[in-house]
């Protein structure tokens, strides 16, 4: 399988490439890849994102909803992938593609403390 890795890692960054508008609510651009992406729900409920700590594979899209009455955002710390959501109001989304292996540190700006999590993105 080692010759497959140049197409792979090529692959990856055209689809990144091919992705810079993945922030926001619109949600109408359905995920890349070979059919089999998947939709991973985080809910932002109690002031903590739960689950906090997932791992998905490349091309899944991982979706955010505030279930709390307060304001929340989505914001990464560190890592492969990097996004922030701004702030979002209860019942609001925002909505990330990953395409990249390996793993993100992100937390809520607000409440940075108590609220953090991890998106491991596998191959
Ligand atoms: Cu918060």
């Amino acid at each position: 399988m080692q010759y497959f890795k140049p197409f792979i890692l090529l692959l990856a960054i055209v689809l990144f490439l091919g992705c810079s508008d993945d922030n926001g609510d619109t949600g109408t651009n359905p995920p890349p890849g070979n059919g089999t992406a998947a939709r991973i729900d985080v809910s932002m409920v109690n002031t903590t994102f739960s689950p906090a700590d997932i791992t998905i594979n490349v091309g899944d899209t991982v979706v955010w909803t505030n279930n709390d009455q307060i304001i929340h955002t989505t914001t990464s710390t560190g890592g492969v992938e990097s996004w922030d959501s701004g702030n979002m109001s209860s019942g609001e989304t925002f909505r990330k593609v990953f395409n990249n292996v390996g793993t993100s540190n992100y937390r809520c700006e607000i409440h940075p403390v108590v609220m953090t999590g991890t998106v491991t993105v596998e191959q």
